[in-house]
C-alpha cells in the first residue's frame, strides 16, 4: 500500500513473470486473453461501407488481434499485448484497428514494432494530428491525451507490442463519432495519406 496525500492506493500481489513474444507471428505465451476484431466488427470505420459490407458476405475476414497476459487494471501496474494486424483493404482504406483515446485520458503508451509494416496515426481532441511511419524495430510514444490507430500497409501481417498504465481504459466511442482526420489509402502510385 502506498500513500500519497489523501489517495490511498492498493496493489493486489502479482508475481513477477516473462513471457515469450515471437516476433514475427505476434503469439505471446502464455497469454490470457485474446481479442480479435473482424470486418464486421469495423462498421462505421471505413469510407467505403458498401465493400465492407461486400466483405463481410464474402467471409467476414479477421482484420486484427491482440493477445495479452492480463494483469489487474489499477495504478501502478502496465498492461502488454501484442496486436497482429493482417493485411488487406476495405475499398482502397488499409486494414486497420478501431483506434482510442484512453478512458483516463493522462495516461501514454509505447508501441515497439516487431514485424511488417504500417502506420501509427494520432490525434488529439484539440486539432493535434500526427502520422509515424512503423516497422520492425519502431519504438513509439503515444503521449497522454493523444487517439491512437494503427493501419497496416505492408502485404503481411503488422506486428506490434504496446505497453501501458492499467488503469487507461479504452474509449471507443469518441473514435466512432468523429474517426481520424486521416485515411491511408492504397493507390497506383502507392501508399497515400489523405
Ligand atoms: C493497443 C490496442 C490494439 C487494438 O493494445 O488496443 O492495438 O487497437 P484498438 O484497441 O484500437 O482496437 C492499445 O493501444 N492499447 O491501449
Ligand atoms: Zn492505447
Amino acid at each position: 500500500m502506498t500513500e500519497s496525500g489523501d489517495e490511498t492506493v492498493t496493489l493486489k500481489p502479482l508475481d513477477p513473470f516473462a513471457l515469450i513474444v515471437d516476433f514475427r507471428s505476434g503469439a505471446l505465451e502464455p497469454h490470457t486473453s485474446r481479442t480479435e476484431r473482424r470486418v464486421s466488427d469495423m462498421h462505421g470505420a471505413y469510407a467505403d461501407e458498401q465493400a465492407l459490407s461486400q466483405l463481410v458476405k464474402d467471409g467476414d475476414p479477421l482484420v486484427y488481434e491482440v493477445l495479452q497476459y492480463d494483469v489487474p487494471e489499477e495504478v501502478g501496474q502496465l498492461i502488454c499485448c501484442t496486436t497482429v494486424l493482417q493485411p488487406g483493404t476495405v475499398g482502397d482504406e488499409y486494414f486497420m484497428t478501431k483506434g482510442h483515446y484512453h478512458a483516463a485520458r493522462d495516461t501514454g503508451e509505447v508501441y515497439l514494432g516487431l514485424s511488417g509494416h504500417g502506420y501509427l496515426l494520432l490525434m488529439t481532441e484539440d486539432g493535434g494530428r500526427a502520422a509515424k511511419s512503423m516497422g520492425p524495430g519502431a519504438l513509439a510514444y503515444v503521449p497522454p491525451y493523444w487517439a491512437h490507430r494503427t493501419v497496416n500497409t505492408g502485404e503481411e501481417p503488422f506486428v506490434f507490442l504496446a505497453v501501458y498504465p492499467g488503469q487507461a481504459g479504452h474509449d471507443y466511442g469518441t473514435i466512432e463519432k468523429t474517426g481520424f482526420p486521416e485515411r491511408v489509402l492504397r493507390t497506383p502510385e502507392g501508399v497515400v495519406l489523405r
